[in-house]
């Protein structure tokens, strides 16, 4: 039943009192907007005038994130963060508000976030035994140590006994580094103390941007049970001791543009209920475990209802891009993986997973594998290749329970030797064609080259040709319309569209091909028609233009049906953009016509008509006019001319007739030669601007001689 509008008006009565009594203070300063109460705060350890008791200007900033913190903190405060050296643990106090989060923005890069104690300086070591040294000043129990970039192992041996390059911890001792001699201090030594960049708990709205957060006891950043609506983004991780950045039951969390390398854990987790959240564009590279191979560029465990795109996983220790532990019904497009230790993509007991437009390339183990019931998969436009091949492993692998609601089509899968690319169920396939009869799937994938710029190299566009161009299905669920790189679709004209659903020319992979641009002749405008009277001057304008802006090298005119000797001039402009021609007809009538011609790599022409009626000028000199409009020997000019390559001429002949081409140079010498025998009419002739040794001509000036019988024609070329 529809309430009353009475009833409304009580409704509405009774929501004011219940947000006047209990609206939360954030939703308030929602309410008034953001200018009201965003407020900034600045950080500047490099600033001689920064002060930890405020106020936080630009010009007294704090010294430290933490001070900041301290004082300010929650919906629509941004702490900005200047370049330095923060050895700190930022741990997020308070949440922001939906519409006015609580941020933290690194301004510029080089704004470090470090885990690590500095311990570069000699004073703070003294001898130990052997060839090891001792800083008693680390009174905690690290767990990385850095040497000049690099981590250290550690070592149970005792003092005396540690190998190079090897430290250890003495509780009532310190920390004991052997580096086979030298003074720790003397180099670049780093000692972990902090375990996390940003240590997130239970919080909603916060942003943290820019960022590099390196040498963490534990996570880079670190987003615990339950935070939701975080962003992460563009931030910096490295050489974290579990993973870079892992979100545990995070709710919407954004992670966007990071990169993420040589953490000894996964890169990016999203673990323990984490759903709702998007990872894009991030890199996340170099992720190794120190002693089991597990750990991958992004891990997803018991993590529902993700969208993983745009991501660059590689060179990880195990998987690119691993779902397990009931991750259902993840999103992921766009993504490339290669190089990693174990699979391209990998899903174990995580069902419904979507791929569309990823790349899976030179993974150790399988491109794509489905097994230990990861059922109701679908993959579409994607490509695997050369994946498996030292292990006999395949791109595409589905086992007997992963295949049931197995959905797959419009992909290329390829290796360029002889391993077999795709095992479904209990068998390997070597071809596509009895993979496809065997399992009903891919009627419209390909088994070709995808024709990568640079595969090993990790450049996965593709070249001209690519069997992967104008191929994708856009009719499936989650189609991008954009690719990895934000590109829209384009149509290659070169490729027939082979693609379905609404755009026909998407393609396969995660870069849409750009089809080199098309060049556009030249175009002529010219009179098509001239209409005169005997004796008069014939006169008029041409121009020529290139839709594509370039330069056009030569415009001439080409005499189509002309007296012999017509005396008609045409004279270009500079930039060959127009030009006038000019004719003295004298007693000539009849139709003539002349044709302009335009070149630069390509050529466009139009032609002009002249009709000299013998009316008035006959009437008035009573001269017979000469037999104009019969043909006679006539000969064009070169075109193009300057050329740097074939020059041709209109040569018209009354009839039939032996023609004797040359080609002479300024001194005269005869560089090329040919006969020739035409029939009546008009004979083309050209010159590739070589000798008759084929050797290529050089630039200058050459004379083209055509004679026919007594008739001889001389017309000047230059080559350029
Ligand atoms: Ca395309
Ligand atoms: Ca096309
Ligand atoms: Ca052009």
């Amino acid at each position: 039943m529809l309430p009353t509008s009475h009833a409304l008006a009580a409704v509405r009565g009774r929501l004011h009192a219940a947000v006047r009594a209990a609206v939360p203070c954030a939703v308030l300063i929602a309410l008034l907007g953001p200018a009201a109460h965003a407020q900034t705060f600045f950080v500047d350890a490099q600033n001689g005038a920064c002060s930890n008791s405020g106020p936080g200007t630009e010009a007294q900033p704090y010294c430290t994130i933490s001070a900041a913190l301290a004082a300010h903190k929650g919906p629509g405060i941004t702490i900005v963060v200047k370049p330095g050296i923060y050895r700190e643990q930022v741990t997020v106090p308070a949440s922001g508000a939906a519409g006015l989060p609580f941020v933290f923005q690194a301004q510029g890069p080089r704004v470090v976030i470090d885990g690590a104690d500095d311990f570069a300086n000699v004073a703070l070591w003294t001898p130990s035994l052997g060839t090891a040294f001792v800083a008693a000043g680390v009174t905690w129990t690290p767990k990385q140590v850095y040497v000049d970039g690099a981590r250290i192992a550690a070592t149970t041996s005792t003092p005396d006994a540690m190998p190079a390059n090897s430290w250890t911890w003495v509780g009532g001792t310190g920390l004991i580094v052997n580096l086979g001699g030298d003074n720790p201090g003397a180099h670049e030594t780093l000692v972990g103390r902090r375990n996390y960049g940003f240590n997130i708990f239970s919080k909603s709205f916060v942003t943290m941007d820019g960022f590099e957060i390196t040498r963490t006891e534990d996570r880079g950043i670190n987003m615990q049970n339950p935070c939701s609506d975080l962003i992460v983004s563009h931030n910096r991780v490295s050489f974290a001791n579990s993973y870079g950045i892992q979100t545990v039951n995070g709710q919407r969390i954004v992670i966007d543009g990071n990169t993420v390398s040589d953490c000894n854990f996964h890169g990016i987790g999203l673990t323990a209920g984490a759903t709702g959240c998007i990872v894009k564009n991030n890199d996340s590279f170099r992720n190794a475990h120190p002693t089991i191979r597990q750990a991958n560029g992004i891990y997803l465990f018991g993590a529902p209802g993700n969208t993983i795109s745009g991501n660059k996983l590689h060179e990880n220790q195990d998987t690119g891009l691993n779902f397990a532990g009931s991750s259902n019904d993840c999103i992921c497009f766009n993504n490339r993986s290669w190089a990693n230790g174990d699979h391209g993509y990998d899903h174990l007991q995580t069902t419904g997973t979507i791929h569309v437009n990823d790349v899976a390339y030179g993974n150790v183990m399988d491109g794509f594998s489905f097994e230990g019931d990861a059922g109701g998969a679908q993959l579409h436009n994607c490509i695997a290749i050369e994946n498996g091949v030292t292990r006999n492993e395949f791109d595409l692998w589905v086992d007997a329970n992963s295949s049931v609601g197995f959905v797959s089509d419009h992909n290329l899968f390829w290796n360029s030797g002889p391993q077999n690319p795709i095992k479904f169920v209990a068998t390997q396939y070597a071809t596509l064609a009895a993979y496809q009869a065997a399992s009903g799937q891919d009627a419209h994938s390909k088994q070709a080259d995808p024709r990568f710029v640079n595969g090993p190299a990790a450049d996965f566009r593709l070249l001209a040709g690519s069997p992967a161009i104008d191929a994708a299905a856009s009719n499936v669920a989650d189609w991008p319309a954009t690719d990895a790189a934000g590109a829209a679709r384009q149509d290659d004209p070169l490729t027939p569209d082979s693609g379905e659903g609404s755009c026909t020319f998407g393609d396969l992979g995660a870069l849409e091909f750009v089809p080199p641009p098309v060049d556009h002749a030249p175009t002529v405008a010219c009179p098509s028609l001239v209409k005169t009277s005997k004796g008069k001057l014939v006169t008029f304008n041409v121009t020529a233009s290139d839709a594509d802006g370039d330069a056009i090298q030569s415009l001439v005119m080409v005499p189509v049906k002309m007296p012999a000797n017509s005396g008609a001039t045409f004279t270009p402009n500079a930039t060959n953009t127009g030009g006038t021609f000019s004719w003295a007809p004298g007693k000539a009538t009849g139709t003539f016509s002349v044709r302009f011609v335009a070149a630069n790599a390509l050529q466009g022409s139009a032609t002009t008509s002249i009709q000299i009626a013998a009316g008035k000028a006959k009437a008035t000199s009573g001269d017979e006019g000469d037999p104009a409009g019969v043909p006679v020997i006539a000969m064009s000019q070169g075109y193009p001319n300057p050329s740097w390559g074939d020059v041709s001429f209109t040569l018209d002949l009354p009839e039939a007739s032996d023609v004797d081409l040359s080609v002479f140079d300024t001194q005269g010498r005869r560089v090329w030669q040919a006969s020739r025998s035409f029939g009546a009419g008009r004979a083309m002739l050209s010159w590739d601007g070589r000798s008759t040794g084929r050797q290529r001509m050089g630039t200058g000036i050459y004379l083209v001689r055509a004679q026919v019988g007594e008739t001889v024609l001389v017309r000047r070329v230059i080559r350029f």
